[in-house]
């Protein structure tokens, strides 16, 4: 049984402001080799981790545009609902949502903890999901335990969840190390740049990365969208496949701005910490302050000048607020 893995497409009419080519013509060309690749990978099932839409009310012209190319797909699509697919991040929104509508016209089918069977070539497979809600990777969520019926071969269970194999920020996701699952794969969607295949207590854990790439941060620009081909014979075989037609990341996303803003955003921040970290500015104005560092450290002029217009645009709605 042969399964094609994506997630993270964030359809969309628009095109993100860091990107430089046509946002969604680039995205119907991806998801048109990515039907291609399902044809001639012979692949029974594709599965997709969620944030299918940028947001759950895209334009109707949009979402036609896009079922045209995935009504096309040999074969059947299962998903989750990922927080961009619903309204407040909630799954209860879902039958308001385009995701919704793609369900109910069968475009796609949804999975949930409620197992569903499937058989191909002689290899069974349970298949479960679960969709993104704010508890999902919270302290003490089962969202990633799965039983394996004992009957099946192999278990997959797939989740629109912050599942990472390393930490990256102070909380808010799930370390596939604390993950106890009877899946034989756990595939996660949402971290757009990915793990790729990795294991832990002789269970899989896998996620491709986005297949779009909407934010201009290097790790992103560097990044080539893939997809992943789960082969289940005797054993699990997990190959990661980049997109052919995927423009290398500085030919459509926009560094320079990126760039430039990162070096204010910095400087201002090594500003309020050199604030912070001196008493004796404890009883000089802000001003004063801000002048005193900007010469100490030899800032660059526009620095100070944007530290003091945002100094002043506080101080007013303060100002306001107070009244
Ligand atoms: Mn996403």
């Amino acid at each position: 049984m042969k399964l094609l893995v994506m997630t993270d497409t964030h359809i969309r009419g628009t095109t993100p402001s860091r990107r430089l080519d046509d946002f969604k013509e680039t995205l119907l060309d991806k998801l048109k080799e990515v039907g291609e690749i399902a044809h001639n990978e012979g692949v029974d099932y594709i599965l997709h981790g969620g944030d299918l839409f940028d947001r759950p009310d895209t334009a109707p012209s949009v979402v036609s545009d896009f079922i045209k190319v995935l009504k096309d797909y040999p074969v059947p699509i299962y998903i989750v609902a990922g927080n961009h697919d619903l309204y407040g991040h909630n799954p209860e929104t879902l039958p308001r949502t385009m995701l919704g509508i793609l369900v109910a016209s069968g475009i796609v089918s949804p999975l949930s903890i409620e197992p569903i069977f499937l058989e191909e070539q002689g290899v069974s497979l349970q298949l479960t999901g679960r969709d993104f809600d704010y508890d999902i990777d919270a302290k003490g969520s089962d969202a990633y335990n799965v039983s394996k019926d004992e009957s099946v071969d192999y278990a997959i269970h797939l989740v629109h969840g912050m599942l990472l194999d390393k930490p990256f920020f102070e909380n808010g996701y799930t370390l596939i190390e604390d993950v106890k699952t009877e899946a034989d794969i756990t595939i996660a969607g949402h971290y757009h740049l990915g793990f790729g295949v990795k294991t832990f207590n002789r269970k899989y854990f896998l996620n491709p990365g986005a297949l779009v790439r909407s934010s201009a941060d290097i790790k992103e620009v560097k990044r080539k969208p893939k997809v992943a081909i789960i082969n289940l014979g005797e054993e699990i075989e997990i190959k990661l496949m980049p997109l052919k037609r995927a423009k290398a990341g500085k030919e459509v996303l926009d560094r320079e701005a990126i760039e430039e803003e990162k070096y204010r955003e910095k400087k201002l921040i090594d500003f309020v910490r050199e604030v912070k970290a001196s008493d004796d500015f404890k009883v000089l104005s802000m001003q004063e302050i801000l002048n005193k560092v900007a010469n100490n450290k030899d800032l660059a002029e526009e620095v100070t000048k944007e530290a003091l217009a945002r100094l002043a645009q506080a101080q007013e709605k303060l100002g306001k607020g107070g009244e």
